[in-house]
């Protein structure tokens, strides 16, 4: 049977051969929800980049900055890390270079996979169904924050795994641990989050609509993948 791991961070990926794996790359709250959302909703390709500057540079291409450093939205670029900024942009077919604090990051670490595939709640069955029909293993790559460890990305890996559980072999502690976490809270992930770190964070600035959004559950069903440098 095909094997499925979970890497809890960025920091922790270089423990993963990753040359004949899909990677499944998540930042529920926002990164990836807020490619999810948008890449629905029309926008045409999100090239993610792992820094400001990398992200200027790809701007000269007619591409729309967005992105945030510590949750808050880089100075004198056009959107943050909203998902509903990212929707709003679909609607003209906009074209993204998106920077964040750790999603990007993890996206960037992962790029040397043959086939690497963009995760998030709203689009977690998804991401299921298309794994089901790929015959490789799998590694879960959780963005978390800052190199440690984040529930609300553990929490899509155990959604995942709940989803995959009998195509594939769980092949790790983390990927068993983030099984039974999901499952024990899955009736109540947003009262679940509350005490969350990166909530906590969030909540400071203000952002309570995204992170109720973001863990909502099966909105969409495309499944990103990355291709060269764009998410499409
Ligand atoms: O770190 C990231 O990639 C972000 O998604 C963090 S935030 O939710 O925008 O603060």
């Amino acid at each position: 049977m095909r094997k499925i791991e979970v890497c809890y961070t960025p920091e922790l990926i270089q423990l993963y051969p990753l040359e004949d794996k899909v990677v499944v790359v998540v930042d529920v709250l926002r990164a990836t929800s807020c490619m999810v959302a948008g890449l629905a909703n029309g926008v045409k390709e999100v090239r993610p980049v792992a820094s400001v500057d990398a992200a200027w540079e790809i701007a000269k291409e007619g591409y729309i900055t967005a992105g945030e450093r510590n949750g808050v939205k880089v100075e004198g670029f056009q959107i943050g890390n909203s998902p509903f900024e990212h929707m709003e942009m679909g609607k003209s077919n906009a074209k993204i270079v998106q920077t964040t604090t750790n999603g990007t990051l993890a996206i960037d670490k992962s790029a040397y996979a043959p086939h690497v595939i963009i995760g998030a709640m709203l689009n977690v069955s998804a991401v299921a169904e298309y794994l089901k029909k790929y015959d490789h293993d799998v590694i879960i790559h959780c963005a978390g924050w800052k190199g440690k460890y984040s529930l609300e990305d553990s929490l899509f890996a155990g959604a995942l795994l709940e989803r995959l559980k009998s195509d594939f072999t769980i092949g790790c502690d983390a990927g068993l641990a983030a099984l039974t976490m999901y499952n024990a809270v899955k009736d109540d992930i947003f009262g679940f989050m509350k005490t969350s770190s990166h909530v906590q964070r969030l909540g400071k600035l203000g952002v309570i609509d995204d992170i109720e959004y973001c863990l909502k559950e099966d909105i969409f069903d495309i499944v990103p993948v990355l291709e060269n440098t764009a998410i499409v």
